[in-house]
């Protein structure tokens, strides 16, 4: 099974992928929580030289096919081995994030997007996908005062495009997409989370 959870800067995602991972381990599955970008040590390279900051200017282009190419580390060099090896795989961000990010949010193709994701991820597709919706403004209040990557610095008409980019992403792909109210507890969210996923384990997906 390929768990991924989605959600702007400050949704929780992150949060409730450790909570998700470590639940997952005390009910005995086999399980690994990875990243994007990131998740192998080439990708994670990749994840550094992506959000930091540089003196000349930062392609979109380029900024895309950077995720695409540590996406294409991650699936070669993590996710098939282990999905292939039967263990579940909780990704903190795949496919999705550039849609929404590099997509809706700066604005390039979308056709384009879906083409490098599908030779990226070599048609890996996530089983169940947590988007964890709040408004711009929680997410921007609950990340104040760290230190912000080169992404986080963008303006907050780019985070709402990129919430609006998730929302619109989410209703097309309502079988596979569960969008969850990111301004609740982290208990509650966990709460619904947990339950989805234990049906799905019962039903064998
Ligand atoms: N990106 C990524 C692209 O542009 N394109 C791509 O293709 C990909 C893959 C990656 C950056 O790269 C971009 C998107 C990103 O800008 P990241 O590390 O995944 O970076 O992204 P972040 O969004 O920065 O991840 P964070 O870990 O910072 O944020 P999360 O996961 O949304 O939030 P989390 O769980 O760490 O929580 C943030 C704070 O809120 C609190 C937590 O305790 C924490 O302090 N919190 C809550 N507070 C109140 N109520 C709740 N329910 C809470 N849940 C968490």
């Amino acid at each position: 099974m390929f768990i991924t959870f989605e959600g702007i800067e400050g949704s929780g995602k992150t949060t409730q992928a450790r909570l998700l991972h470590e639940w997952l381990i005390d009910n005995g599955y086999e399980v690994i929580l990875t990243r994007e970008p990131g998740g192998t040590p080439a990708a994670e390279e990749l994840r550094k030289f992506i959000l930091s900051e540089r003196e000349e200017k930062f392609p979109e282009i380029a900024e895309l096919m950077l995720y695409m190419a540590a996406r294409s580390f991650h699936v070669q060099n993590l996710i098939k081995p282990v999905l292939g090896s039967g263990a579940i795989v909780i990704s903190d961000r795949f496919s999705d994030a550039t849609l929404a990010y590099q997509g809706y949010g700066r604005g390039l193709s979308l056709k384009e997007i879906k083409y490098l994701n599908n030779l990226a991820t070599e048609g890996v597709k996530p089983d169940i996908t947590y988007l964890i919706d709040v408004p711009v403004e929680i997410g921007m209040s609950r990340i104040k005062g760290r230190y912000h990557d080169r992404i986080e610095k963008e303006t907050l008409i780019f985070h709402e495009k990129v919430r609006k980019g998730y929302l619109k992403i989410a209703s097309e792909n309502p079988e596979r997409i569960i969008v969850i109210d990111g301004t609740k507890e982290t208990e509650e969210i966990f709460e619904e989370i947990k339950k989805t996923i234990e049906r799905r384990l019962k039903n064998g997906i």
